[in-house]
């Protein structure tokens, strides 16, 4: 019998849902379209303390939560942190291992490599901005019955899942910071974590402070970055 037409019993499939084909000119326009909008995206340090309303980054996590990820086993946990106890607790952390990062452990050649981005071990908007997501990790789920099932492919799923938060808070008008003290332990312990829990990432998210600028860096072209095999 062909694969398409076996009968699976024990994990049925459906129709394709929702699946919607565009006119190849339709599909160039919502593309250009969608390059135009995405390719605005600035990584911003510099954040105004407006504060967002929760829904918008909750419609954001959700289409996070949309990503495709190992065996389907969405391998991810998100703090969304807006208390400012907890966020000066993790500025406060995070400065020590930025200190130690800048003064002592960083190399030369990554300190010269960070000089255009002017970063330093002062984290401000770690207390300014009105959240912080932290990401995290799974490298197990625990079941009820204290089992633990492995994940499969965690960092390119919980990557793949924040670069769908990140391009959707950008779509909303917000900016973000992908913020990587290392190491950023001290995260499982201020936000309560378990130990299969890595942290991946802190994003940084709010509105941009309105005098807000950025390092003057350009990206790769096209000619760049990809190369196609066609025989
Ligand atoms: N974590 C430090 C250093 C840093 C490292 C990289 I790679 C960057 O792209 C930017 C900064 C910091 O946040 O300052």
């Amino acid at each position: 019998m062909q694969g398409g037409l076996r009968v699976r019993k024990k994990y049925p499939f459906i129709p394709l849902p929702n699946y919607r084909e565009y006119p190849v000119e339709e599909m160039r326009e919502r593309l250009a379209e969608f390059y135009a909008d995405v390719s605005r995206r600035r990584t911003v340090r510099d954040f105004s303390a407006r504060d967002v309303p929760r829904d918008i980054i909750e419609t954001a996590l959700r289409a996070a939560g949309t990503a495709p990820s190992g065996a389907n086993l969405q391998p991810w946990h998100f703090v969304v942190v807006s208390g400012a106890e907890t966020k000066r607790r993790i500025r406060e952390a995070a400065e020590v291992e930025e200190r130690e990062f800048y003064e002592h452990r960083a190399s030369p050649e990554w300190l010269e490599a960070l000089e255009p981005l002017g970063t330093d071990a002062e984290k401000p908007f770690l207390e300014k901005a009105p959240y912080l997501i932290a990401v995290f990790l799974k490298k197990y789920s625990t079941m009820p019955d204290g089992r633990k099932v492995k994940h499969y492919y965690p960092a390119e799923s919980t990557g793949l899942a924040t670069g769908i938060l990140i391009t959707a808070l950008h779509r909303a008008g917000l900016v973000c910071l992908t913020h990587t003290p290392s190491p950023m332990k001290f995260l499982n312990e201020i936000l309560d974590r378990p130990p299969t829990e890595r942290p991946f990432l802190l994003l940084v998210t709010g509105y941009p402070e309105r005098d807000a600028t950025v390092p003057d860096i350009k990206r790769k072209s096209l000619e760049q970055f990809v190369s196609f095999v066609s025989d």
